[in-house]
């Protein structure tokens, strides 16, 4: 179960697991008191001293918890903050993380100050001091938000600078996303011979990494590889990775890539999907890349609905082609078709413009060489001395 798997990238090691289904949550302790009771025994039984719970719990919920069950609790988000925390490399990265941190601390907290002076009788007699403390943390935890939201700021200007001088020269650009794990690091490594970090790990990638790949035919593009997506991404991390996403955001075409082989295919789809709605990418355009086909059962290619579309292995290097020409494709879809005349003298410009774009047809004319070639913007404005009108 992915519960499972975010504990072991988390570090830690699951000795037991247990699900209720309800029909209203407790707003004490989120699930019923006789599961808690079942909880601490076998938390008792197994020696556990940490007890994960696969959804958002409130200050209050967290610290009744702790309580009922005698050991540290975490919800879901905060598990997710804790790899992320751990992840973490760059700058930029920590700066992110401890950010959503700080976002998903501040309610809790407050939450949690409320929950106990209303417990010591509505507050009367207690308000003083335990207000002042918590108006004095959560004063200083806005201040560091408002001071790592300053410095992310910069960092997101630069990055919007590059961005516009790579528009600037029209490369065409193209966005690996998709669920965590589903193989876009390894497929950036095969594109683009990159030697990103590709893991067997949930959220092996926190930093965009924009590498140059050479196509079959037409001009140099970039790919950039970001963080994964999962089911029920805390907001808190979404608002932090802004500057991150907002890579993704700008890139001309998005490769999803899916994993082909993992069980729940479908769902992981449909969170990447419903988070590309809340990001508003949907009119962008988009190639779905099913990776990994290398250890999926083969029925499940049939059973693929989802067009345009490609079925690859970063492991094998299968389709890699195939999905280079996809890009190719759409690459030239951004291109129109340009006709040029090299006088006899200049004919040997001709070499150079091969090596920009792809000559489709030449044709010897009076004096000289007539080339059809298909061409960006700023490519034809290049060559806009040889334009023939
Ligand atoms: N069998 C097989 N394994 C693959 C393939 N592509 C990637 N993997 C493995 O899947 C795991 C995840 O690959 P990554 O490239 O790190 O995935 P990612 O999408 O970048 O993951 P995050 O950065 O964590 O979101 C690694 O163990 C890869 O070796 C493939 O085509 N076939
Ligand atoms: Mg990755």
């Amino acid at each position: 179960m992915e519960l499972e798997e975010l504990v072991s990238a988390a570090g830690g090691e699951v000795v037991g697991s247990v699900i209720q289904t309800l029909a209203q949550w407790n707003p004490a302790t989120l699930i019923g008191s006789g599961k808690v009771d079942e909880i601490k025994q076998m938390v008792q039984e197994s020696q556990a001293t940490l007890v994960v719970m696969d959804h958002q719990l409130s200050g209050v919920q967290a610290r009744n918890l702790e309580t009922g069950i005698g050991c540290k609790i975490l919800d879901r988000n905060q598990l997710i903050l804790d790899i992320f925390a751990l992840r973490a490399q760059t700058y930029e990265g920590k700066l992110q993380v401890e950010l959503a941190q700080m976002l998903d601390q501040l309610p809790r907290m407050i939450d949690a100050w409320m929950g106990s002076l209303s417990r010591l009788g509505g507050g009367i007699g207690t308000r003083g001091p335990g207000e002042t403390a918590l108006e004095n943390d959560r004063r200083r935890i806005r201040d560091r938000v408002s001071l790592i939201k300053k410095k992310l700021e910069g960092v997101r200007k630069n990055r919007a600078q590059h961005r516009s001088s790579r528009r600037r020269h029209e490369i065409p650009s193209f966005a690996l996303i998709g669920y965590t794990n589903s193989g876009k690091s390894s497929i950036l490594n095969r594109l683009t011979g990159a030697q990103t970090l590709a893991k067997n790990q949930v959220f092996a990638t926190l930093d965009p990494t924009t590498r140059k790949v050479f196509l079959p035919e037409g001009p140099p593009a970039v790919v950039t590889d970001t963080v994964g997506f999962i089911r029920k991404l805390p907001t808190q991390l979404i608002e932090a990775f802004k500057a991150t996403l907002e890579e993704s955001a700008e890139a001309d075409v998005l490769l999803h890539v899916v994993d082909l082989s993992s069980p729940n295919m479908n769902r992981q789809i449909e969170v990447v999907e419903q988070l590309m709605k809340e990001f508003q990418w949907e009119d962008k355009k988009l190639i779905h890349v099913f990776n990994k086909v290398d250890v999926a059962p083969l029925e499940r290619q049939f059973q693929v609905r989802h067009y345009p579309r490609v079925f690859v292995s970063a492991l094998t290097g299968q389709g890699l082609d195939q999905l280079k020409k996809m890009m190719a494709e759409a690459v030239n879809e951004m291109q129109t078709d340009i006709e040029l005349y090299f006088p006899k003298q200049q004919e040997y410009k001709i070499y150079d413009l091969s090596r920009e774009t792809k000559i489709v047809r030449k044709e010897s004319a009076t004096e000289g060489t007539i080339c059809y070639a298909q061409m960006t913007p700023a490519l034809i404005n290049r060559w806009k001395d040889y334009l023939v009108k």
